[in-house]
């Protein structure tokens, strides 16, 4: 009794009696709130939803950061924010303000979604321009490229058409017009979208500021800023680049200078220096051809028997990548001529072609070479037309200047007949020149690949002895391995690009065009087939025709730094009159080839990013995204964590540290060149200097 006596003065003492009811009042409004709140919007709830639906869904299928909360945050603020604007509009008009950005969200979605199966990165609108090139390659896209979940993202529109049609039948609009007061709610929303924007604000570090500023690390981006963010950001940075006159020059200038003074010369005389200097070159860019072909037979019969020879007689690369971006093998080829890596916004053929670049064509040229380019599709694809002549070549020859389509295979001229009708153009080059530097640029063994399979008798079966236990004997018996898959008419596609490549090397030799020529092969990119195609090849078993699992004896785990791996591409640099045969596996990247050539051949640019490989004790590949690779490990940037190549051999924080840094550098000093011009600009301020002394 006396305790219950104490409680009771107790809770009148704190007042818990008027506390009680405050709270159960306020409890009551704010429920009577969100009730009307709901019921009354409707239609700006359903776009809100569906709109983070979308982008958390565009990470889980792609980056697959399912539990960071950071780009939730990041895009809800966005999408309160554009959808504050529609409370400007009278609740029947509003329905169009969200179905318009219904829409923009959707294509953005499917778009990225595409884009990340193709190039496991995100699409940027200053590829807007390169754009007609996916309309050239869009049988390969379909075919291919396009998943059915690509298109998931498409509900979105259906379900706010549905929810306007609904509230339209009910008379929702003309309730809710009148107690709605536009411009409160409007206001209101962009308060709370504030709100989260000064929220997000406050979780971001050092890196994420500099990563969005840099923009190359797309993956990165995405992950902690959401899609929606990150796409936003690209639209201010490709406006930037586009306005550079305007923006970030003097930086930029800032940075290039200090580089290239403080740059310490690597390169050496070596055993390699002018052993071809005078000779001819004839460049061979091999469509999506990877290095592991030439290791893999089926059923005894080489994949890439011919390439195969040319890299036991050659200089061999064996640990080549290739450092292309978005613009796959226009990006290679200016990688290749330039020293310098692809552009981090847009591609340099289809954005930057009118730049001046110090390259291996313009600095034969200068040695008195003819130079000149072959390619059996359009001349304008990738802009060629175009860039070519800015990259110094004298003549392309191309699809309706020089060729005569007889044959076609995948995209366009089948490689075999480009080459035929190419010999006699060579030799009359040969003929009429005291020196040349050619590229034969290859199109056959072009994704989807699957265009071979009708005309290919290569089998990627899998024959094997069986025995039979009626006869007591073994028999022949034949599994389909990689019969009927995507990477199988690869396999197919390369061998007949390898046929091709075996037959022209035939027919320069029978010319005479083989005598004094060194011919370069290099394999422009991967072939950008997914995971769980390598899985089959690696893992198959004949017998059950089934695959080992994980935790089988033998089982080879297709992971992530397996794939990037794998991604490496053959260089070749082969000549009939001198016996070269060494393979060379320190790792090498595209952006290396220029030093080296040029040391063989006699010629230096000064801008050049790379190394020459044979003056080189430790070289670093550097990777448009920013991960990195040397001979002891593999580094990705966006994850931020690596694996070491050899177990034995580890490596320390610091030296992690000075390869990120190193490669953030070169793709910033190498989009400075791309995007303000960088060369050109010095060599007129030089040339200034000069004359005023
Ligand atoms: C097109 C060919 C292919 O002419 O070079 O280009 P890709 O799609 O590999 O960039
Ligand atoms: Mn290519």
């Amino acid at each position: 009794m006396k305790k219950k006596y104490k409680v009771n003065k107790l809770k009148q003492y704190i007042g818990f009696d008027t506390l009680k009811k405050d709270f159960m009042e306020f409890f009551k409004s704010l429920k009577n709130w969100s009730k009307r709140y709901f019921s009354t919007n409707i239609l700006f709830l359903t776009f809100v939803l569906t709109s983070l639906i979308n982008e958390y869904l565009v990470r889980f299928f792609t980056v697959k950061n399912y539990f960071n909360i950071k780009p939730i945050i990041a895009d809800l603020a966005i999408i309160l924010i554009i959808g504050a604007f529609g409370y400007l509009f009278k609740p029947k008009h509003q329905f169009k303000y969200y179905f318009i950005w219904s829409c923009i969200f959707v294509i953005d979605c499917v778009i990225n979604s595409v884009y990340y199966t193709n190039y496991l990165s995100f699409s940027s609108v200053s590829l807007l321009k390169s754009s007609t090139q996916a309309v050239g390659v869009s049988d390969a896209i379909v075919k291919n490229i396009m998943e059915l979940k690509d298109f998931f993202y498409v509900y979105q529109i259906v379900a706010i058409i549905f929810v306007h049609n609904f509230l339209r039948k009910k008379g929702y609009y003309e309730k809710v017009a009148k107690i709605e007061v536009g411009k409160v709610r409007a206001i209101n929303t962009l308060v709370v979208g504030i709100i989260f924007v000064g929220l997000f604000i406050s979780t971001l570090t050092a890196v994420d500021i500099s990563r969005l500023g840099k923009q190359w690390n797309r993956e990165y981006i995405v992950m902690q800023f959401g899609l929606y963010m990150y796409q936003i950001n690209d639209i201010t940075s490709t406006l930037k680049a586009e306005l550079n006159p305007l923006f970030g020059y003097d930086e930029s200038a800032k940075e290039f200078r200090e580089y290239y003074t403080s740059k310490e010369d690597t390169s050496t005389i070596n055993k390699y220096t002018n052993i071809f200097e005078g000779k001819n070159v004839l460049v061979i860019h091999a469509e999506s051809i990877q290095n592991f072909v030439l290791n893999t037979s089926f059923n005894g019969k080489e994949v890439a028997p011919n390439l195969k020879r040319l890299s036991e007689e050659g200089l061999y690369f064996s640990n080549f990548y290739s450092e292309e971006s978005v613009g796959t093998s226009s990006d290679t080829e200016f990688t290749y001529a330039s020293s310098l890596l692809p552009s981090t916004r847009g591609t340099v053929f289809m954005n930057y072609f009118d730049r001046d670049y110090v390259t291996t064509q313009k600095l034969l040229k200068e040695k008195g070479y003819y130079v000149f380019s072959m390619h059996g599709n359009n001349c304008s694809f990738w802009n060629r037309s175009v860039t070519h002549k800015n990259l110094g070549y004298d003549k392309f020859y191309c699809y309706k200047n020089a060729y005569e389509i007889d044959e076609t295979i995948g995209l366009g001229l089948s490689d075999k007949s480009f080459f035929r009708q190419s010999v006699p153009i060579i030799k009359e080059i040969k003929e009429k020149n005291e020196k040349f530097y050619g590229l034969m640029i290859m199109l056959t063994n072009h994704t989807p690949f699957t265009d071979i399979d009708d005309i290919s008798d290569y089998e990627v079966t899998y024959k094997y002895q069986k025995y039979n236990e009626e006869t007591g004997e073994y028999e022949e018996a034949v599994a389909p391995y990689m019969e009927g898959t995507i990477l199988g008419s690869y396999f197919k596609s390369v061998h007949y690009a390898d046929e091709a490549l075996g037959q022209l090397m035939e027919d320069l030799d029978k010319e005479g065009i083989l005598d004094n020529t060194v011919v370069i092969i290099y394999g422009d990119h991967d072939n950008k087939l997914k995971k769980s195609e390598y899985n089959r090849f690696y893992n198959y078993v004949p017998e059950t025709d089934s695959l080992l699992k994980k935790g089988d004896e033998g089982y080879t785990d297709v992971d992530y730094y397996f794939y990037e791996l794998n991604r490496k591409v053959p260089l070749i640099i082969w000549s009939k009159d001198t016996k070269l045969q060494t393979e060379v596996t320190k790792v090498m990247g595209m952006i290396d080839v220029q030093p080296t050539i040029g040391n063989m051949l006699g010629f230096k640019n000064k801008y050049a990013l790379g190394n020459d490989i044979f003056s080189i004790d430790e070289n670093v590949v550097v990777f448009p995204s920013g991960n990195w690779l040397t001979d002891k490990m593999y580094y990705s940037q966006s994850r931020g964590e690596g694996k070491l190549l050899n177990n034995e051999e580890t490596v320390s924080i610091d030296y992690i540290e000075k390869y990120n840094e190193y490669s953030e550098k070169l793709i910033s000093i190498s989009d400075d060149i791309i995007v303000y011009d960088m060369i050109k600009k010095t060599n007129e301020s030089e040339k200034l200097i000069g004359e005023d002394k």
